[in-house]
């Protein structure tokens, strides 16, 4: 196999390039040539040496796919530190991503230049990890130990323009990055610039308490997580210890996290992300249909959030409801949700105008004939679907996708009343839509291959993360989410109070606690989705009773400010006497002991739950892969991605 590294001399400056497609990541055929390359051009004629990358982007990290295995040498900091210590001045050039042990990389070279356009971060701490090639010790002596804190705690990339103003590179260059990066060394050359060693750099003057601040912002900002603490420890140790004493710590830290549990979870999450876009027997190049202009039906919670997902992504929309006034509503909230990114800044304000403007609304479905994709979003009623959609099948032009956003119906019985099934997918966005990552795409027993390639390339270009589910009620996320909510009920009946049920969840790393999360969908969706079902599709009545209850109290959630909890004015959940007074009465009926429950037993209950219906989803081939449920329930249900996903989780903990 050919290096993946090439050395040249051009003139008189050593060029090393590496091409080790598709992120150039640091595997030990790119370590190995690095070094090869230094061995020659510390033997050659050459004054200077640039390292460069081909393709998209400058290294990207570290190989993840060889985590978990030994380590072999030559190690990164290895590397590194030999760029470093090179007698002549090394030079990186930056395009792309340069992230991670990428970037450490360019840390080791004397001097740093980088496109506009280029990114540079140390996103280790995404996978349970941190900068383990020296960047925990380099990054606060070049740009200071408040700036290398939040780089490396946040994982969040900045641009080339506010990595130059943090002193982290030296020069921005608009185009043509190796002519610029090589006519800049022969100025270096001329100038007789030697090599600038980032590891003999004083740490900046810095205020001692401000490790103590991120720890304390860290323990709410990522509860439970051991990496972004151990980063700051690093950095602690960069500002109080010489270098090699405090690459020492790095080193011995980085070894204990890549062994952890957390680390091996944020790994296998960061490939089952990948793998989720991959759907068994549909070639990756598979035909997908061209698709610019959007039809929704339905402007209400979740039509309006699609509309704006679509409209941010740069397609044409035209928002379909019922009536002026109902259109006017779903515009009102549409317009209330570009006002709140503006002011939240996550969206300036022409950019906001600009996407808005993207929206159209219509109450006349002929609007809709020349539509590449319809979503229909309206109320969970599965007579209205089929009449929508059979209108759609004699209004939309051929080949049009016609999508459904239903969280229960059955999208096969929705394609029947069509004449063209193979063109119904179900695309079922989660609320916010405009927020959630999570898309599941859920393929009907007729859904043409290239509707499906269409709309998992849509989700990358909407930046949702895509999901194939297969119809059942409930797809993936919502069908767990029945055994979970009915575990949850025996546990109140058994004891166990509302208060305690979501602050162990909480304490285990989910995003909100059960009950919460049903007060916030409110208790009704759920009342009228069971009055809707058959008795014996029920399940035990002990498994509803409590909520039902309290619908016909009209106590239906966050939005009549009170359910499980009391809501006070600002949102904040009240524990309520008068519901455990109904829980304890309900208990009674059923006949059910009340015990004291711990944590621990709640927590393993709750998860079981989860993975014994995660298993069956997966026997049954609704979902193509274990992984892809830990990418749902991340992304779609608050799961803490540091423990991996509840399948990933299940098998770790043996459950
Ligand atoms: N190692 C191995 N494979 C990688 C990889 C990596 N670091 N990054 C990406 N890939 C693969 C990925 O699996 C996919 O493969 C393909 O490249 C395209 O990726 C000591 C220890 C760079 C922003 O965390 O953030 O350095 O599916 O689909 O959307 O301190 O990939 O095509 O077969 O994501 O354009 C630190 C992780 C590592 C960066 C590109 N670095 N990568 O995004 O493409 S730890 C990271 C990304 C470290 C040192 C420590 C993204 C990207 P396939 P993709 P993309
Ligand atoms: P909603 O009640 O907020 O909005 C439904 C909208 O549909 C209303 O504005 C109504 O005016 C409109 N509508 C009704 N009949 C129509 C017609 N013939 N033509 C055009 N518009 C019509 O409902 P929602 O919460 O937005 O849910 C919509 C769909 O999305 C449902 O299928 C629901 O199951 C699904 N869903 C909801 C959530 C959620 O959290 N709310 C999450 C995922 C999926």
């Amino acid at each position: 196999m050919p290096s993946p590294v090439n050395y040249t001399l051009t003139g008189d400056i050593g060029v090393i390039t590496i091409d080790h497609p598709p992120v150039n990541a640091l595997s030990l055929a790119v370590r190995q040539g690095i070094m090869d390359s230094l061995d020659a051009a510390a033997g050659d004629a050459s004054r200077a040496v640039l390292i460069i990358c081909e393709g998209r982007t400058f290294c990207a990290g570290a190989d993840i796919s060889e985590f978990g295995k030994p380590p072999e040498e030559p190690w990164l900091p290895a590397v590194v530190n030999r760029i470093e210590a090179f007698d002549k001045p090394v030079v990186a050039a930056l395009h792309g991503t340069a992230l991670g042990g990428g970037f450490e990389i360019a840390l080791g070279a004397h001097y740093r230049c980088a496109l506009a356009s280029a990114k540079i971060g140390l996103p280790e701490v995404r996978l349970g990890l941190l900068p383990g090639a020296g960047g925990t010790q380099r990054t606060p002596r070049l740009a200071g130990v408040g700036a290398a804190l939040d780089l490396m705690t946040s994982g969040v990339p900045v641009d080339a323009h506010r990595a130059l103003a943090a002193g982290l590179i030296d020069r921005v260059f608009d185009a043509d990055l190796a002519d610029a990066a090589m006519a800049w060394i022969a100025e270096l050359v001329d100038e007789d610039a030697g090599p600038r060693r980032a590891s003999e750099l004083p740490i900046a003057a810095h205020d001692g308490g401000i490790f103590d601040q991120y720890r304390a912002r860290l323990a709410k900002k990522a509860r439970g997580q051991v990496a972004p603490q151990a980063i700051v420890d690093c950095v602690e140790q960069a500002a109080m210890t010489e270098f090699a004493d405090g690459e020492a710590f790095e080193r011995e830290t980085f070894m204990k996290l890549m062994a952890g549990d957390q680390s091996a979870a944020l790994r296998h999450f960061f490939f089952a992300e990948r793998e989720a876009a991959k759907v068994e027997g549909l070639a990756m190049g598979a035909q997908t249909r061209p698709i610019e202009s959007v039809g929704i039906i339905g402007g209400g919670t979740m039509g309006g959030g699609i509309a704006m997902s679509f409209a941010n992504a740069g397609f044409a929309v035209t928002l379909v409801e019922i009536s002026d006034e109902a259109l006017d509503r779903g515009l009102s909230i549409v317009d209330r949700n570009y006002t709140g990114s503006v002011k939240r800044g996550k969206l300036s304000e022409d950019a906001a105008a600009a996407n808005r403007a993207r929206i159209a609304g219509s109450t006349d479905y002929a609007n809709l004939a020349d539509v590449d994709l319809v979503i229909e979003a309206v109320f969970e009623d599965p007579g209205l679907k089929k009449e929508i959609f059979a209108r759609l099948d004699g209004t939309c032009k051929p080949g049009a996708i016609l999508a459904t956003n239903t969280s229960y119906q059955d999208v096969d019985a929705i394609a029947a009343v069509t004449g063209r099934p193979q063109d119904v997918i179900g695309l079922h966005f989660f609320s916010p839509a405009h927020i959630m990552k999570l898309l599941e795409v859920v393929r009907g027993e007729k859904t043409a291959d290239d509707v499906l390639a269409t709309c998992m390339q849509l989700a990358k270009r909407l930046r949702k993360v895509p999901v194939v589910s297969g119809v059942c009620y409930g797809f993936i996320g919502n069908r767990m989410l029945r055994p979970y909510g009915k575990q949850v009920q025996l546990l109140l009946l058994e004891g166990a109070s509302p208060g305690q049920i979501d602050a162990a969840m909480e304490g285990f790393g989910m995003a909100m606690g059960p009950l919460r999360v049903f007060d916030l969908a409110g208790l009704d969706v759920g009342y009228k989705a069971r009055q809707a079902l058959p008795d014996e599709m029920k399940g035990d009545p002990a498994t509803y009773r409590v909520p039902e209850l309290l619908v016909e109290a009209g106590r239906l959630g966050q939005k009549s400010g009170a359910g499980f909890y009391r809501y006070d004015d600002d949102g904040k959940p009240i524990p309520d006497p008068a519901v455990d007074e109904i829980i304890e009465r309900t208990a009674q009926e059923f006949g059910i002991e009340r015990r004291e429950i711990g944590d621990d037993e709640i927590v393993e209950c709750l998860l079981r739950a989860l993975v014994d219906e995660g298993r069956k989803i997966v026997a049954e081939g609704i979902a193509q892969r274990e992984s892809d449920i830990d990418v749902v329930y991340v992304y779609g249900y608050g799961f803490p991605a540091w423990r991996g996903g509840p399948m990933h989780y299940g098998a770790a903990a043996g459950l």
